[in-house]
């Protein structure tokens, strides 16, 4: 299962370039979400990101700011992405309970939105400080009711890991494709969808990138039942 990550290239229009990739993949029976972050919302704001997101229909619809802040400001934050269509938000864990996640936790939890926390990155300098407080941040974030985690596909032992802290929660891992990680790898680890950004959206045919992608990941799976 793919979540597509959405980040258009300086200088295009980001509602033209998402919604042009979108039409392509759209209906693809391995695309599970969107993901939409920083490099389109700094560019151009929130009021354009609507139209991609009803294009997206019933997709998941991920917001990726990555908020670090505390909980008053996150809790603004989210507000203004939930009005924007967004049906779930990232969040850094690393922020701690109080003051921060659990204000998050309130406000989403009363209104729908589910709430995606980062416990380990998938570039090299994530074992710097992130990787060390992982299991620490799974745990205070599982007893807040998060509904998923980011762990990256670059380094499935963490996938495992946050696999073995959070049974039920959803999974979701960067890294496939562009970073180096191959399609599979991460859903064997445990993982419930796969990041996939521009290994799709820079493809030259992004249907037929998502084809091979995901004819990958069922490959992964498949030899993961023998
Ligand atoms: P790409 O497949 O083009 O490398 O894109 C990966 C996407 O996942 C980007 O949107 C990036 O912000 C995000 N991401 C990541 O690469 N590593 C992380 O640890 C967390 C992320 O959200």
């Amino acid at each position: 299962m793919i979540v597509l990550a959405l980040d258009p290239p300086p200088s295009t229009d980001p509602e033209r370039w998402c919604r042009s990739i979108l039409s392509r993949v759209f209906g693809h029976p391995a695309l599970a979400g969107v993901k939409i972050g920083l490099p389109a919302i700094v560019a151009r704001g929130l009021s354009w990101v609507q139209s991609v997101l009803r294009d997206a229909r019933d997709l998941l619809k991920v917001a990726d700011l990555k908020l670090a802040d505390v909980g008053a400001i996150m809790r603004i934050v989210l507000e203004n992405l939930a009005s924007a269509g967004f049906d779930a938000a990232i969040l850094h864990a690393f922020v701690g309970r109080e003051g921060a996640l659990d204000e998050a936790a309130d406000w989403a939890k009363s209104h729908g939105v589910k709430l995606i926390a980062v416990v380990s990155m998938s570039h090299p300098g994530s074992r710097q400080f992130i990787d060390r407080h992982t299991s620490e941040m799974v745990e205070t974030c599982l007893s807040l009711g998060f509904w998923g985690f980011v762990a990256p596909a670059t380094r499935v032992d963490m996938i495992k890991l946050v696999r073995k802290l959070a049974p039920s929660a959803k999974i979701l891992s960067p890294g496939v494709g562009a970073q180096g990680a191959r399609p599979g790898d991460a859903l064997r680890a445990g993982a419930d969808y796969e990041i996939v950004g521009r290994a799709i959206t820079r493809a030259p045919d992004p249907r037929e990138a998502m084809n091979r992608i995901a004819e990958e990941q069922r490959r992964a799976l498949e030899s993961l039942n023998r």
